[in-house]
């Protein structure tokens, strides 16, 4: 059986992510990484927070703290909210990391060694207003592809292409607005994309036949515009320094690698990391180095393809050396809060610390995966999240349980009731369960979760029909055997979603399970055998209510939400 390496994009050590950035990263391959350790399969889940770079050198400086005491507090931060969503890391890392310094400047030399870095002297954007070199992303100003006025130097985030910050129209700087920029000579490596082209085109088309379509065709239009040779490295404090035994003279300047340049190279550090950190020192390399074993699994949001595509292979392909390289990359849109950009300046949108204030992880785990921005974009709005909890999570899911096991312990006491035979509805129950559990398995393993999450819901549902079909509580009345059967049934149902809920919904799961006294409940998964049977909790297995699992929100609830939030625009 393969082993899966999973990796989503490593979040911005600068501030706390809202909840689009969960949605296209973090979340999903959490999800993911649940199926597959429940099915059995040997799963490493790595992520770390991205700590290089201008960005986090400006926080800290807003911040009056250095920059490492800035990052170490940063991520401690993130990691809570992280824990808080019940992300189950295998480790997360930090790129700042001596395992990421090692690695990346090991990958450095290599490229130099093998002809693919050159030393060149570069006219640089200074700010006399900023006393500084600008980097890449703090020059802004207008792309000269689509005419978005607030393209930034690396990278215009309307139409994704890859920019040096002397293509933008009308440059300013993004730190003082200042227009007043010059341009100043200084010595940078450059990594020779150019010489791996050719190398980068076939393995993309060996490889992205089954990578979904925002993937590939991120990929093709940025190989269709040509790989360029790129500076990797920059004029700042805080980075991976250059080697001095290589390059001595940049080294004594102190220059940094880029962060785009050492961030990918952390999901290999952060594995280091978590290998560093065990006891019994993990052969953290397997998974990396002739791992032809390892299936390799990344998540990210459409404006990281290019650099998981197609930059970060040129980088890999040119150390020749066997690294890992992924095999599948799921891309996702944007999440908009009521059609519009989430926006940390305007505080417009929920992040992923205010959430968990608000409700526990499962709603929004949920909600989340239910409504991924797979195909295109999708849109956040309270109207829709507080009627897809009603509905989906406290009426289908949760009022089942409880309607359930409170009716039975009512009738019955405490222990899963004995009598009837299984019959017909039983039978095409378990029939309809065995598919629909199939078709959220099939879902699971193509990554398409919002489809994974309507076949789930479809489970949830089948439930509520069987009760209601067999209206325990009139059987009650004429036939307490057929009532049993119909409460015994229903309470497998419940184990069953214990099960198979896990993955979105952990904490849930976990009530539902708990709710049943059974002495060896180890099940990881369930077969087709055991739905179509719903018979593994047995009549006599003690049970309790569990608490509400979801609270029903009320137009209060939403009022104060879209009050505290800001609701649609007009
Ligand atoms: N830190 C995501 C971003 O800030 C970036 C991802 C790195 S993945 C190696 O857009
Ligand atoms: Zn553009």
């Amino acid at each position: 059986m393969a082993r899966h390496l999973i990796t989503s994009a490593l979040p911005y050590i600068n501030g706390i992510k809202h909840l689009g950035n969960m949605v296209g990263s973090m979340l999903p391959a959490d999800v993911y990484s649940r199926y597959l350790r429940q099915r059995g399969h040997d799963v490493l889940y790595i992520c770390a927070t991205d700590e290089h770079g201008t960005p986090a050198e400006l926080a800290a400086k807003e911040q009056g703290l250095p920059v490492d005491v800035f990052c170490a507090q940063a991520h401690d931060a993130q990691k809570a909210v992280y824990d808080g969503f019940a992300l189950a890391f295998d480790y997360f890392g930090r790129s700042s990391s001596p395992e990421n310094r090692e690695i990346t400047q090991h990958f450095a030399r290599r490229l130099n060694e093998n002809g693919f870095i050159e030393e060149r002297a570069i006219r640089q954007v200074y700010s006399p207003a900023d006393g500084r070199f600008l980097p890449d992303r703090y020059v802004e100003g207008t792309c000269p592809h689509c005419g978005y006025d607030k393209a930034r130097g690396d990278q215009c985030e309307n139409c994704t292409r890859v920019l040096d910050p002397t293509d933008l129209i009308n440059p300013r700087s993004a730190i003082s607005g200042s227009t007043d920029l010059e341009v100043r000579e200084t010595k940078h490596l450059f990594l020779l994309q150019s010489k791996l082209e050719n190398e980068v085109r076939e393995w993309v088309a060996q490889h992205d036949k089954d990578w979904p379509q925002l993937a590939s065709s991120i990929a093709h239009k940025w190989l269709t515009e040509g790989l360029h040779d790129r500076a990797i490295t920059r004029d700042l404090d805080w980075g991976v320094p250059v080697p001095a035994d290589t390059w001595p003279e940049l080294a004594a300047e102190g220059k940094v690698f880029y962060v785009w340049f050492d961030a990918p190279i952390e999901y290999i550090g952060a594995t280091k990391e978590w290998a560093d950190q065990d006891p019994e020192n993990r052969d953290w390399k397997s998974w990396w180095y002739q791992a032809e074993d390892v299936r390799y699994t990344e998540f990210m949001a459409k404006d990281n393809v290019p650099f998981h595509t197609v930059m970060f292979p040129a980088t890999e392909l040119g150390i020749r050396e066997p690294w890992k390289m992924v095999d599948y990359v799921k891309a996702f849109n944007w999440l908009t809060y009521y059609g519009g950009k989430f926006s940390t300046s305007q505080k417009r949108g929920v992040f992923t610390d205010q959430a968990l204030e608000i409700l526990p992880a499962d709603y929004w785990r949920y909600f989340l995966i239910a409504n991924a921005p797979e195909s295109d974009d999708s849109s956040f709005t309270w109207e829709h999240f507080t009627a897809t909890v009603n509905k989906d999570l406290a009426d289908t899911l949760g009022n089942f349980v409880n309607r359930v096991l409170s009716f039975s312990r009512k009738r019955f006491g405490d222990a899963v009731p004995e009598g009837g035979t299984p019959g017909e509805a039983e039978t095409r129950l378990g029939e309809q369960i065995a598919e629909l559990l199939a078709e959220y398995e099939g879902h699971m393993e193509t990554l398409q979760f919002r489809k994974a999450a309507a076949a789930l819901r479809a489970l949830w549902s089948a439930g509520n029909s069987y009760l209601e079909e067999k209206a325990p509580w009139l059987e009650i009345k004429t036939d307490k055997d057929a009532a049993a059967l119909t409460l015994r049934t229903a309470m497998n149902l419940i184990h069953l979603y214990a099960v198979v809920s896990e993955p979105l919904i952990p904490a849930t799961a976990t009530a539902m399970r708990e709710a049943f006294a059974l002495t060896d409940d180890t099940a990881a998964w369930v077969t087709a055998e055991e739905a179509k049977s719903l018979s593994s909790v047995p009549s006599g297995t003690a049970f309790t209510v569990p608490p509400v699992l979801f609270a029903k929100l009320t137009d209060e609830d939403l009022a104060a939400y879209k009050e505290r939030f800001g609701g649609a625009e007009g």
